[in-house]
């Protein structure tokens, strides 16, 4: 049997998620039309496909969390529901005519740069090779959902769904429901679980930080200005403004962590309307920003309601039939829903190998590492979307994926001027990088407790320590021709 030629394009970009669209809409505004985007799963939306799970929403304000050049005037809420995002999404695909550009329902199996070529081989799981100049990993921080690490998990006899594989056939009316975990996913599903079960039990590990989200809903006027030239922009640089303001509250020790803590704090006594025992099991221990803060004004409220019950003994094992804790006592459920967010250290699950056949887990295995979170030495011609340490706990991931977008087109730009195949950061440049980084993270507040910023060894994978403006300014700074080798 004949093995098929592979099919040629400039890019192949991986992930039809957020970063992955917005790459699709830069290479056509920047004239490159040559390009593919695949994704394993049915539908476009990366994130907003997947987390289907009832409540679902961003947590940061809408107009931040749409693209620079594509504002939406027709936000229903400040926060908007998973649903609307996804929709904003479709439509964006729809405007640009992504529809030829994307193969949905299609896993990529492996990765590889032939050096020879100077080019990417990416077999997919049809068998299908795409022999692509540009190879863009979007597959996002957060998308592989992890399962507790719990004993007996698979024996659990009853339904057991990840937030982030949501099963909306389960019927919870009238049932015992527990969920694990308490991070922000938690946070949106608590208070509409609550609404349907008969018994909601919350299994607590660690509390988390909870602050009011100062949500409203966009009326007609406000849609009416966001229709305006200019208004949209505003909009969007006030809450810009407003996150970096908000950032200085991780700084530990100082006032503007106090004025945060206190407004948790107070926003705790007032949910909780005075219960000083339910206060005390929600209360977090470690300095408020260690973990990603939840934005929320009806879970810690949801757990006043009678028919939901917060269980903060550890859990040892799980049985056919409920959830058994260190006392030896046991949960019957009927409904275990894991809400236990995702294997960041893993995100990037397909094999990529590079120049000398160096493979990228391989590399990866002490925590993933990369150059301004975006190219990896030793991988020329990869672009990560939203690779390591490039998260942040105050502001709109969407200011990330913009200067990396600007980057990798300048990257692709320059390699056509000087007729050159590929590029690749130096690994003294990538080092120094991660080096200073990590210096910086020491003594963070991103270091003082356990969270998906960190690798099981400690190591800080997820977060930039600075304020955003000092990534946007670093990237767009590279000098190429210095930091650079190319072939
Ligand atoms: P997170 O923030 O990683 O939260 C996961 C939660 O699950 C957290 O409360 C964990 O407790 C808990 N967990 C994980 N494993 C276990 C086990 N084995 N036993 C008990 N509890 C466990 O994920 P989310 O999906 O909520 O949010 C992810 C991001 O999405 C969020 O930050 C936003 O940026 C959007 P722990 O705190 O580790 O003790």
């Amino acid at each position: 049997m004949n093995t098929p030629a592979p099919t040629r394009h400039d890019v192949l970009i991986l992930g039809a998620g957020m970063s992955g669209l917005a790459m699709a809409m830069a290479l056509q505004r920047a004239g490159r039309h040559d390009f593919l985007i695949v994704d394993k799963s049915a539908g476009l939306g990366g994130t907003w496909w997947d987390n289907r799970y009832p409540g679902a929403c961003v947590d940061v304000p809408a107009p931040l969390y749409s693209f620079s050049c594509a504002p939406h005037p027709g936000w229903q809420r400040r926060f908007a529901a998973a649903p609307e995002i996804l929709a904003y999404m479709q439509g964006l695909a729809s405007r640009h005519g992504l529809a030829r550009h994307l193969r949905l329902g299609t896993a990529v199996r492996a990765a590889n740069f032939d050096e020879n070529r100077g080019r990417w081989l990416i077999t997919l799981d049809s068998d299908e090779v795409i022999d692509a100049r540009f190879f863009v990993c979007s597959t996002g921080p957060l998308s592989v959902p992890r399962w507790p690490a719990i004993e007996g998990l698979d024996s659990f006899a009853g339904p057991r769904l990840h937030s982030a594989r949501w099963d909306n056939t389960v019927d919870m009316a009238g049932r015992r429901v527990g969920v694990i975990g308490t991070g922000s996913t938690a946070s949106q599903l608590v208070p509409e679980l609550a609404k349907q079960a008969a018994r909601l039990t919350v299994f607590q590990r660690t509390p988390n930080w909870v602050l009011p989200r100062f949500d409203r809903a966009y009326g007609a006027l406000d849609r009416l200005l966001f229709h305006v030239p200019g208004w949209n922009r505003v909009v969007r640089a006030f809450w810009a403004a407003t996150s970096e303001s908000f950032r200085r509250g991780f700084e530990p020790g100082s006032q503007a962590q106090g004025r945060l803590t206190a407004l948790a704090r107070g926003h705790m006594r007032r949910q909780l309307r005075g219960d000083e025992a339910l206060r005390q099991q929600l209360q977090p221990t470690y300095p408020i920003g260690c973990k990603r803060i939840v934005f929320s004004n009806d879970y810690l409220r949801a757990f006043t309601q009678p028919q939901v019950q917060l269980e903060t003994k550890a859990i040892t094992r799980i049985t056919a039939t409920g959830v058994q804790l260190a006392d030896g006592s046991e949960h019957p459920l009927d409904v275990l829903v894991c809400a236990t967010g995702f294997d960041v250290q893993h995100s990037v699950s397909v094999p990529i190998t590079g120049r000398g056949g160096a493979l990228l887990q391989a590399q990866w295995a002490d925590g993933a590492m990369a150059h301004l979170g975006t190219t990896v030495a030793g991988f020329p011609n990869l672009f990560l979307m939203l690779g390591p340490n490039t998260a942040t706990g105050h502001t709109s991931t969407l200011l990330f994926i913009e200067p990396q977008l600007r980057f990798a087109l300048r990257a692709m730009q320059l390699l056509d001027k000087r007729g050159s195949r590929w590029l690749d950061v130096r690994a003294d440049t990538m080092q120094a990088f991660n080096d200073e980084l990590q210096q910086r993270l020491q003594g963070s507040v991103w270091m003082q407790c356990r969270s998906w910023y960190r690798a099981d060894n400690g190591r800080n994978v997820a977060i930039w320590p600075g304020y955003t403006p000092e990534y946007r300014r670093r990237l767009a700074q590279v000098d190429f021709e210095r930091e650079f080798v190319f072939g």
